[in-house]
């Protein structure tokens, strides 16, 4: 198992007694206003690989999983900015989760990029591929951002790239998740235009893309 930092073990022993105002209060102190920094992520993320990994050795339930993930929905909802304070981008940005229902991650992205001046379209999660393209043409979206945690989701992200040559569409996409973070090649493999490892890799790429300057 992943070894932990202080504030991450204490983390993980807040969201086992479901103490909302302890996790508050650990991620608080690591968050700057008006920064996208990564900086509650890393606290997060890892805690809550710990407690799917506790899940996996069959040391706590599932409910006791998806209680943890609620109290992290609810800490980062208040901590993460959904104000921008950077100038705007006309960039249109739709994300959504492909098949799976791990929220989680999609709404992390969506704060960093609202906080970078964009407004990204959400498209919601457990999406078929088919769902995605068609979200992709309803909206006129210029960039698609796919999450998913699970690989047989993953892998399904090359179904939604082909939809979208077959629609006559040439957006980027852009994947992010743990799959593609244990397995570095596989956004490759779906055909995907660029991997994120976390939200403010998101909003790197999708600067990049758009041709804005940090
Ligand atoms: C919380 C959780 C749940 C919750 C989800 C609640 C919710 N609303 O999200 C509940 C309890 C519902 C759940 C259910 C299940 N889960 Co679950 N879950 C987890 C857990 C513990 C944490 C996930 C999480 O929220 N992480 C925190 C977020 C913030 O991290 P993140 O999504 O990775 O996002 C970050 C980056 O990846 C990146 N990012 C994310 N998206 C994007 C997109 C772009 C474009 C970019 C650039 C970046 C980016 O930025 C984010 C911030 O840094 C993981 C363990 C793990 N290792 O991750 C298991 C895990 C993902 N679950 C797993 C499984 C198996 C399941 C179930 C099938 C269990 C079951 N038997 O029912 C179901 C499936 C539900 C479904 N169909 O989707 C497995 C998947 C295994 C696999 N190989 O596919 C894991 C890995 C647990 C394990 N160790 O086995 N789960």
């Amino acid at each position: 198992m992943q070894e932990l930092t202080k504030t991450q073990s204490l983390f993980v022993q807040a969201l086992m007694h479901f103490d909302i105002g302890r996790c508050r209060e650990l991620l608080v102190g690591q968050h700057t206003v008006g920064d996208c920094s990564t900086h509650p992520e890393e606290i997060v993320v890892p805690a809550l690989e710990n407690i799917g990994q506790s899940w996996e050795c069959g040391h706590i339930s599932l409910s006791q999983v998806y209680m943890s993930s609620r109290v992290c929905e609810r800490v980062m909802e208040k901590i993460l900015s959904r104000v921008s304070t950077k100038q705007e981008s006309s960039a249109r940005l739709a994300i959504g989760v492909i098949e799976d229902y791990h929220a989680l991650g999609k709404r992390m992205v969506i704060s960093s990029l609202i906080a970078a001046g964009y407004k990204p379209i959400d498209l919601g999660h457990g999406l078929k591929a088919d769902e995605l393209v068609e979200g992709v043409l309803r909206e006129n979206a210029d960039i698609l951002l796919i999450s998913c945690l699970m690989f047989a989701s993953a892998v399904r992200v090359k179904d939604v790239v082909e939809g979208l040559k077959r629609a006559g569409s040439r957006i980027p996409v852009v994947v992010g998740g743990a799959p593609f973070r244990l397995d570095p090649l596989l956004w490759k493999e779906v055909g995907a235009h660029a991997m994120g490892k976390n939200s403010a890799e998101a909003v790197k790429i999708i600067r990049e893309l758009d041709g804005r300057q940090p």
